[in-house]
């Protein structure tokens, strides 16, 4: 079984994703951990990439797309993977489905994470002080709320019209969404 984690920035997506991957041993892939282990590991797409999540904006969809092509390939396409933060843009959802469809494989849910906006400054404000991570803080949270706004909301009407979207409250307990996710995977 495929899952798409659909939500704004500190929406709890990578949160929960971790606790259904170790519940389910399912394998979780997210494009924002690739991202900053390439900005760890000082890579030259890293140094690039730096820059474009440093500004809240999103990295360009081919980039995006080679990064995890391999992973949907060896993972999505043998047992199942939690994808987090991937599709982002119409443009990657359409690989996605290519992708998948070239192994006959597909999304079973695409499970979207409500959470108002105050929340999310106090969830990355948290996050900052504990992670210090360079694109969280109120500046950039911003941004990349615009930015989610602007393409990433796009995704959901693609996912809806195929009947695979689901929301849940992305503002309780990390508990009680849980809950609620395990509630749509049956
Ligand atoms: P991501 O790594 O996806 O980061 P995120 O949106 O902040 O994370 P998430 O929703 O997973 O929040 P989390 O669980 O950590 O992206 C970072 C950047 O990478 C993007 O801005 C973009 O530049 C780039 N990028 C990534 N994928 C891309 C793509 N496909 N295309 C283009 N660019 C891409 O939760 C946040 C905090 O809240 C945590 O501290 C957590 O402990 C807390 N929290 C979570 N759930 C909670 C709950 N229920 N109650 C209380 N606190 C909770």
């Amino acid at each position: 079984m495929n899952i798409i984690f659909f939500g704004p920035p500190g929406a709890g997506k990578g949160t929960q994703a971790k606790i259904i991957e170790d519940k389910y041993g399912m394998k979780q892939l997210s494009t924002g951990d690739m991202l900053r282990e390439e900005i760890a590991n000082k890579t030259d797409l890293g140094v690039k990439m730096k820059l474009i999540m440093d500004e809240g904006k999103l990295v360009p969809d081919e980039i995006v797309i080679e990064m995890i092509s391999g992973h949907v390939k060896s993972d999505a396409c043998s047992k199942g993977v939690i994808f987090d933060g991937f599709p982002r843009t119409i443009a990657q959802a359409d690989a996605l489905a290519e992708m998948l469809d070239g192994c006959s494989q597909e999304i079973a849910h695409v499970i979207e994470l409500k959470v108002d906006d105050a929340i999310l400054d106090a969830r990355i404000e948290k996050r900052l002080r504990k992670e210090g991570r360079s694109d969280d803080n109120v500046v950039t949270l911003k941004k990349r709320l615009a930015q989610y706004r602007l393409y990433s909301v796009d995704v959901l009407p693609y996912y809806k019209e195929k009947n695979m979207h689901q929301e849940i409250d992305g503002m309780k307990s990390i508990d009680e969404v849980t809950t609620q996710i395990l509630k749509i995977l049956g």
